[in-house]
């Protein structure tokens, strides 16, 4: 292995290179098959060629890496994140798992591996764009549904055409599915986004499971009219109803422990100062660690919006497009982290994953485990998420000596 410039001050450069592709000048805002993620995807499959790597960009819009092991076509132990971003990201949040492991590859090339090795920079991991996905890893799990194609971003464009416009192709998806036997595992360095290894002053832990997640698109139809001239008592404003329903949410997710709920987009119709709105589409994202907990918790908050509905005399309708259960990591990798962990001189906390990631999906292809990295103020989706270049050479060196581990070398 080349004695390379320590390895955090690689990565950090690297990611701070990628964080110029943005689709908004001023702030970091990289959705899912925009310019930005086309720039970036082609400046990762660049940067693995470079570390001798046969590259590719894959027809959901994937950069996939591979060096061979110590013979050709071995199942691939997988490393990778995602470089698609929310809206006014932070810019460690998914390229920090890509570009660990592109260095990690970097320094184990030519070593006899009993695996081939994979770098992956997913896309569509933030789910911001279109309405379905949660990642591009889907489609490699074989868990891609072809009817997401016809879903349409904001601006009405399909995902189909949004991924031929990318260079994609999205009748050669299903044809991305990967063999369980194609693959060894996977691991996926990604920033905490909370703020438990800060206050256990730790640069890395290990992830002990990741919450399952519900979606669903809510809509509250009132009557718009005249906001100068309907008397109060006898208005169907779309809008108070939906705040009331939106306070309900917080409420009832307070009350199951460990769980979250959040109304994050809100959308008023048609929004003008003098019309009273007549309706309101707005989202829901519930999370706990166990999938009853969450069950419960939705139809809680269904119950009591239309309870609310019913009350105001609106109209209230409810439609799930996600149910991810909760996914339990592997615990031979798990314990492969924290080993390695430890003989760096780390004492590496186990913490639930509170935010979903691309090992939901590559969890159905094999052993998968994530590294969390200590994040500033536990900050993430947020321009101010950031890390030091000595915990991103901690991480990087957790998974290198863990990529030796598994390989028994
Ligand atoms: O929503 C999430 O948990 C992730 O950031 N996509
Ligand atoms: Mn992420
Ligand atoms: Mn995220
Ligand atoms: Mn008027």
């Amino acid at each position: 292995m080349t004695d390379t410039p320590r390895l955090g001050a690689r990565v950090m450069a690297l990611i701070d290179d990628l964080a110029r592709h943005t689709d908004e000048p001023g702030r970091l805002t990289r959705l899912y098959l925009s310019p930005a993620h086309r720039a970036t995807a082609e400046a990762v499959l660049g940067l693995m060629r470079e570390a001798g790597l046969t590259a590719r960009i894959d027809a959901a819009g994937s950069v996939v890496g591979r060096i061979e092991g110590r013979e050709p076509g071995l199942p691939a132990l997988v490393l990778g994140s995602h470089i698609d971003s929310v809206v006014d990201a932070g810019r460690y949040d998914g390229p920090l798992g890509v570009v660990a492991g592109l260095v990690v590859a970097q320094e184990v090339r030519g070593l006899p591996l009993p695996f081939a090795l994979e770098v992956v920079a997913f896309g569509d991991e933030e789910n911001v764009r279109f309405p379905t996905s949660l990642s591009t890893s889907k489609a490699w799990a074989g868990q891609y549904k072809t009817e997401w194609l016809e879903g349409r971003d904001a601006a009405g464009t399909t995902l189909r055409e949004a991924l031929t416009q990318f260079g994609g192709d999205p009748d050669g998806i299903p044809a991305l599915t990967r063999r369980r036997e194609d693959i060894a595992g996977y691991l996926e360095i990604h920033i905490e986004q909370g703020p438990a290894l800060e206050a256990a002053a730790q640069p890395v832990g290990v992830v002990s499971g990741i919450v399952g997640l519900t979606r669903a698109r809510c809509t509250v139809t009132g009557e718009a009219n005249h906001a100068g001239t309907v008397p109060m008592g006898m208005r169907r404003d779309a809008l108070a109803a939906a705040a009331e329903m939106a306070l309900a949410v917080e409420r009832l997710g307070e009350a199951v422990p460990g769980a979250v709920a959040t109304v994050g987009s809100l959308a008023v119709v048609p929004g003008a100062v003098n019309v009273i709105p007549g309706r309101v589409d707005f989202s829901l994202d519930l999370r706990a660690p166990e999938d009853a907990d969450r069950a419960g918790l939705f139809a809680a908050i269904q119950a009591e919006c239309r309870a609310i509905a019913q009350k105001r005399a609106v109209g209230f309708t409810s439609e799930t497009y996600m149910d991810n259960p909760a996914v339990a990591l592997d615990p031979g990798f798990q314990a492969a982290f924290d080993r390695v962990a430890r003989r760096l001189g780390h004492a590496p906390l186990r913490l639930p994953s509170g935010a979903t990631h691309d090992a939901v999906a590559m969890a159905a292809l094999g052993p998968s485990a994530m590294l969390f990295v200590r994040c500033r103020g536990g900050i993430s989706h947020n321009p101010a998420e950031s890390i030091t270049p000595e915990d991103a050479d901690a991480a990087t060196r957790v998974l290198l000596g863990t990529v030796l581990d598994l390989a028994g070398i």
